[in-house]
């Protein structure tokens, strides 16, 4: 695939979206065609189902229930839209990935890895991010941000302690692949952390 697949990642409120909008103007100003999506959602499958998943109105659900609707909104993201889109040469800047899943659900909700895998195998083998931008934050400023922004969602009323179990998933992948998941410091102004990610881009482009 000629194109290049940069995902968005951290906890609620550490400005992936704002970072995500961010770098894509500034690469279309270059010229790059750019494709913005997110996760789960991306297609119209995927979003009716980011909209069953996210809503308080839904109640509880059970943790395998959240992990393979995950998926399912993926596998559909990926043949839809992700894999056309690199084959066409576009940058694709996607908010959230599986690392979430491993921050969220494996992490968060505590289901084992080797479940993940098996679902990374079927949905998205040989797919793994170019680049992934973690940001990073404190819990707590973190929540706070995304606090006075939106009224929280189904899983953004977890408690702190699964965001801080999510938060050390992210800090694991990050020594574990650190070509791939780049740590930005989420307390940096959104234009400090376009130019960070843009030098980042440059770098492996
Ligand atoms: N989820 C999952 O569990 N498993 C999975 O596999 C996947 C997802 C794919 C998706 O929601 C939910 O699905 C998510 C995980 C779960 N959990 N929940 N809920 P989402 O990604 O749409 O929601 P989010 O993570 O809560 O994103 P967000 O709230 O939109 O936050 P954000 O994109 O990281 O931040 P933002 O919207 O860019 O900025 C938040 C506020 O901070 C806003 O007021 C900005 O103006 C401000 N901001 C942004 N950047 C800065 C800087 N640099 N300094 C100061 N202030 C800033």
């Amino acid at each position: 695939m000629s194109g290049i697949f940069i995902t968005f990642e951290g906890i609620e409120g550490v400005g992936k979206s704002t970072l995500q909008k961010g770098l894509a103007e500034a690469l279309e100003a270059q010229g790059y065609s750019v494709l913005l999506t997110r996760e789960p959602g991306g297609t119209k499958l995927g979003e009716k189902l980011r909209a069953a998943i996210l809503s308080k109105e839904q109640g509880a659900v059970a943790p395998v229930a959240e992990l393979l609707i995950m998926f399912a909104a993926r596998a559909q993201h990926v043949e839809e839209c992700i894999k056309p889109a690199l084959a066409a040469g576009k940058v694709v800047l996607c908010d959230r990935f599986t690392d979430t899943t491993r921050a969220y659900q494996c992490g968060g909700r505590g289901l084992p890895d080797a479940w993940l895998e098996q679902l990374i195998e079927m949905t998205h083998c040989g797919l793994t991010p170019d680049i992934s931008f973690w940001l990073d934050l404190p819990v707590d400023e973190a929540l706070g941000r995304a606090k006075n922004r939106s009224e929280a969602d189904r899983i953004e009323q977890e408690t702190k302690d699964f965001f801080e179990r999510a938060r050390e998933v992210y800090r694991n992948l990050a020594s574990a692949e650190p070509q791939r998941v780049i740590r930005l410091d989420a307390a940096s102004l959104p234009q400090a952390l376009i130019q960070q990610a843009l030098e980042v881009f440059r770098q492996r482009v």
